[in-house]
């Protein structure tokens, strides 16, 4: 389904007074509008396309109906995310489940959305029908050669399909590790997967990355053999200058300092990408935003201080994604919810004052330091969130337009109540 242009105008018309008024308030107070509103519009956030549809837990899964069935509607499904909030031009995908069967079509489908591929993600955590070997005790890791060369081969499978639609990288997570104590040999199963990712490795071509996601627990529950951003980064320095690791907010143990990992890997050049999610207590896979802001926004101060210390393009550099699941929400709601999180984050981090910062820290003045960040994060950018969208064409109010629209129940229409969308 498609939102035609002059019923967002029509939407943007009856929202544009207050919009402009509020607009007009916040820009009076900063200098570099423009600037701030041009890094806004640039920001773009992929899409999975596993979270498309409902989620589940192990308990059970609740199908919202009209879920995407295939690869097209799933393109189509992220062309009207993007035609709203003009801010998720780009879907990472999993393969087995997205495998196109006509490479040409699916390219001039994303292209007439204004999509482009991002990375492409294995899936050696489950087995498929007809699938020789079992990673019932891991992939990469196992102790049979034969079940870690189908890994491997799969892996290079993925970067054949991505380079035909265009991606540029590879997200590996594995969920290799032990359930119990003596199940493993630690070692062994280290440099097994390093024997595997150097295999992989070898398969990018010139311009691609490698991104190695890390994961504390589940579904193993003693150890993981890409447990911490230690690990990933002990992988991606053995492997070269393309393999970075991947943070997946969901993936720490309760209460790490998030914001200082990303800190570290991006000063040593290792820092690749980011899965965005919310939890209050494990790989929750909640709306970004929805638990811990604040969090959020201090993840996104040390990605802008970071990226700018080293001279980085906010937009293009690292790999930006959603990855998360959506058990009671309207998914495509819950994913508007997400993005526009993730730009308010990244508007507030974008209007410290960073040379303040620099001399509160200079002078160890500690009250002054924290009054600068929590200035920025207390400031309601969202009329700067909105004007970058509306300048672009998107809607002021993408969930309501969705809602009046009634998009969800087109869908239904079209695709039916029991639909379940592949890859879940
Ligand atoms: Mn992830």
């Amino acid at each position: 389904m498609q939102i035609e242009k002059n019923k967002i105008e029509e939407h943007n018309q009856s929202l544009l007074k207050d919009h402009q008024r509020k607009f007009e308030f916040i820009s009076s107070q900063i200098s570099d509008v423009e600037n701030i509103l041009k890094k806004l519009s640039d920001f773009q956030i992929a899409i999975p396309s596993w979270a498309l549809g409902s989620g589940g837990t192990r308990f059970g899964r609740f199908s919202i109906g009209g879920e995407p069935r295939n690869l097209e509607e799933k393109i189509e499904d992220i062309g009207l995310l993007h035609a709203l909030n003009k801010s998720s031009g780009a879907i990472s995908l999993h393969i087995p489940w997205d495998i196109p069967e006509n490479v040409s079509h699916i390219k001039s489908l994303a292209a007439h959305h204004g999509i482009r591929f991002d990375a492409m993600n294995s899936n050696t955590f489950q087995d498929q029908p007809g699938q020789k070997y079992s990673y019932k005790f891991g992939s990469l890791q196992n102790v049979n050669p034969a079940i870690r060369k189908q890994a491997i081969d799969h892996n290079i499978d993925v970067i054949k399909y991505g380079v035909s639609l265009g991606s540029k990288s590879l997200t590996v997570w594995l969920s290799d590790g032990s359930c119990f104590p003596g199940q493993l040999n630690f070692r062994k199963a280290f440099q097994n997967t390093l024997e595997g990712l150097k295999e992989i490795y070898a398969a990018l071509p010139a311009d691609w990355k490698i991104f190695v996601e890390y994961k504390a627990y589940e579904p193993n529950f003693y150890s993981t053999t890409v447990g911490d951003w230690g690990q990933s980064f002990l992988y991606a320095s053995k492997l070269g200058e393309k393999a970075f690791t991947l943070v997946d907010l969901g993936h720490h143990l309760p209460n790490a300092n998030i914001e200082q990992i990303v800190s570290l890997l991006l000063m040593e050049k290792k820092l690749g990408g980011f899965h965005f999610n919310d939890s209050k207590y494990g790989d929750d896979d909640l709306t970004v935003g929805s638990i811990k802001p604040y969090q959020l926004f201090l993840i996104f101060n040390e990605l802008v201080e970071g990226m700018d210390a080293r001279g980085m393009n906010h937009a293009t550099d690292l790999g930006w994604m959603i990855d998360a699941s959506h058990n009671v929400k309207d998914p495509l709601e819950d994913l508007l919810q997400s993005v526009e999180a993730i730009k308010i984050s990244y508007a507030q981090s974008l209007l410290i004052d960073r040379k303040k910062l620099n001399e509160a820290q200079n002078n160890n003045d500690v009250a002054a330091a924290q009054e600068i960040l929590q200035n920025a994060f207390r400031t309601d950018v969202r009329p700067l969130v909105r004007e970058a969208r509306l300048r672009s064409n998107g809607a002021l109010d993408p969930i309501a337009i969705y809602r009046n629209e009634k998009v969800r129940e087109y869908l239904i229409e079209q695709r039916g109540i029991k639909t379940i969308a592949t890859g879940l």
